[in-house]
């Protein structure tokens, strides 16, 4: 059989339903392999937008997220999307075409050392030099890519090796399962945590993957120990449980940081150095120590230099140590309780606020009164992302989907596509800035052709808002970050969406509620008051007195 017939045999294998991307003419035995096959092709305006929707796919459902391009100038396009994924730790592969390798009269035209340029931002980067490989790379690529921590793969198929005649030869694709945490490592963490004042569990990234949700909301009910969450440990345990405390959106000075700074113990489920840092740890005499429980060992950098590591499957361990933990009498959570109610108050401080316009905290309680627990939010990168995480409470795992690891604008539209692909049963809205929505606009169209039900809200701020934002707080003068935007009910209209201007918090209400009850694409133009962002995060929390 043809090669590139053998490797879309083998993605099928593997259970890929989609590709997304853009072929070339480097890909057309490739294409031509997937037209008559199960696997449906995701066309997309920009090769970019398809590796966020192949990344978010495989974020959403741990299974691998395939996206396609060709080679040079398709391929380099990719590299944002393969370094959100390979950060994010979502399982994604891309395939890229090659001009001929054995015999060419091409010269160099177009020829960029694309495996190369891949290797820094991926698990696995390779070119098939063989047809008869195909199958072992292809399982290779999957595995590489789904298991711990999971990440970018890539296989680049030159032209030639994709029309040549191999032998049929699939490898079964194998259940994967992950060692557990030696009982030495679960009796030390039993100890630390029996002998802490006051223990703390912190839930980060890789507890959003897999089945972790169950294991934790057992240990948090059982133990009755506060907890608090990373921006990518969002939802696993229901953020509305009375011993939530809220999430680390920034790293240090707010409200939670009080509880941080009094805990001697942090139990740290999932958590790595991927993420702008929840707090920084202390080396020092008598600083709060740190157990970190994940798939893989710690990786030490200065914020971060756990004193113990267990590492096995997350769930087992942590069901290990609800199992051997017994809840200590001496274990003080009464300043969290205390403070569990102040951060709610402070936090909905502007929930009733109805200026225009629109806060940015009142923009979210609109969005969170109107999405039920299942539904999905995706945010671009903008600094309202600070006010999502602190703000918007998830009650289900992987319901916010936000990037705090590659931290890229341009990826807030395209995931909520693959979100809605994956869950259709949710609704999916798409929380964008006026600047990083504009980064990867085009895929409105890509929406519209799918027959989406999405609903697009941009938060415009004529400007780059999070960098005036810091610009604004080291000082500088007001310089280089003002937008001129083109008529976005205009341009969503241009699409075949429909577009919509609300004049007032009452108004952006009843056109959220209208826009995600209705089919089709719809974008929210929301004029948004970034105005209290610097007296806010930076001049209130620098200067809060920490409850006694
Ligand atoms: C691809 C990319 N380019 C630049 C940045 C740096 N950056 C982070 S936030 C930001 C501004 C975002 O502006 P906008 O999307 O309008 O959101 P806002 O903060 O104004 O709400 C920039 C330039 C980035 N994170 N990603
Ligand atoms: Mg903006």
């Amino acid at each position: 059989m043809k090669a590139s017939d053998l490797f879309v045999k083998a993605l099928e294998n593997e259970g890929v339903e989609y590709i997304f991307g853009i072929p070339g003419e480097e890909n057309l035995d490739f294409l031509e392999s997937l037209r008559t096959s199960k696997i449906k092709l995701i066309l997309t305006r920009h090769e970019q937008g398809a590796g966020f929707m192949a990344a978010t796919y495989g974020r959403l459902t741990g299974k691998v997220g395939v996206c396609i391009a060709t080679l040079g100038p398709g391929a380099t396009n990719f590299a944002t999307s393969a370094a959100y994924a390979q950060l994010g730790g979502m399982p994604m592969l891309m395939i890229t075409g090659q001009k001929p390798i054995k015999k060419s009269k091409q010269g160099r035209f177009q020829i960029i050392d694309i495996v190369g340029m891949m290797k820094p931002m991926t698990k696995y980067a390779k070119t098939v030099v063989n047809g008869n490989n195909i199958p072992s790379m292809v399982r290779e690529a999957f595995k590489v890519a789904t298991t711990e921590r999971p990440g970018a793969v890539h296989i680049e198929l030159p032209e030639d090796i994709a029309e040549e005649e191999v032998d049929y030869n699939i490898y079964p694709v194998q259940e994967f399962n992950y060692p557990t945490a030696c009982k030495k490592s679960v009796a030390a963490a039993v100890s630390m945590i029996e002998k802490a004042k006051r223990p703390l569990l912190l839930i980060g990234a890789a507890a959003n993957r897999g089945e972790i949700s169950e294991a934790l909301t057992r240990f948090v009910d059982d133990m009755g120990m506060p907890f608090f969450a990373t921006q990518m440990g969002k939802g696993v345990v229901d953020e509305n449980h009375e011993l939530c405390l809220s999430t680390a959106a920034l790293s240090q000075d707010d409200f939670l940081h009080c509880a941080i700074e009094r805990a001697d113990l942090i139990i740290n489920v999932g958590h790595d150095v991927i993420e702008k840092p929840p707090f920084f740890m202390e080396n020092e005499e008598g600083a709060t120590k740190v157990i970190h429980l994940n798939f893989f060992p710690s990786e030490v950098d200065d914020t971060y230099f756990p004193q113990l590591d267990v590492v096995g499957d997350i769930a087992t361990s942590v069901d290990a140590l609800t199992y051997a933990l017994t809840p200590q009498d001496h274990w003080d959570f009464e300043y969290y309780a205390r403070l569990a109610i102040e951060i709610k108050t402070r936090l909905s401080k502007y929930f009733g606020d109805t200026r225009f316009p629109i806060l940015p905290q009142k923009a979210v309680r609109t969005i969170r009164e109107i999405l039920d627990a299942d539904d999905i939010v995706t945010l671009d990168n903008g600094v309202y992302k600070i006010w999502f995480a602190r703000n918007y409470r998830c009650a289900k795992p992987n319901t916010l989907l936000l990037d705090n690891a590659l931290a890229t604008m341009g990826a807030g539209l395209p995931s909520g596509m693959a979100a809605k692909m994956v869950k259709p049963d949710s609704k999916v809205v798409s929380v964008c800035g006026d600047g990083g929505f504009m980064m990867n606009s085009q895929e409105m169209e890509t929406a519209v052709r799918l027959g989406l039900n999405i609903t697009v809200v941009i938060l415009n701020d004529n400007s780059y808002g999070m960098i005036k934002w810091k610009q604004a707080g080291m000082g500088f003068e007001n310089y280089g970050l003002d937008l001129g935007n083109p008529d976005f009910v205009k341009y969503a209209e241009a699409y075949g969406a429909s577009g919509h201007r609300p004049t007032s918090c009452e108004d952006f209400a009843k056109t959220l509620e209208k826009c995600v009850n209705t089919d089709g694409v719809h974008l929210i133009d929301l004029a948004v008051d970034y105005s209290l962002n610097h007296s806010i995060l930076n001049d209130l929390l620098a200067n809060k007195q920490c409850m006694i």
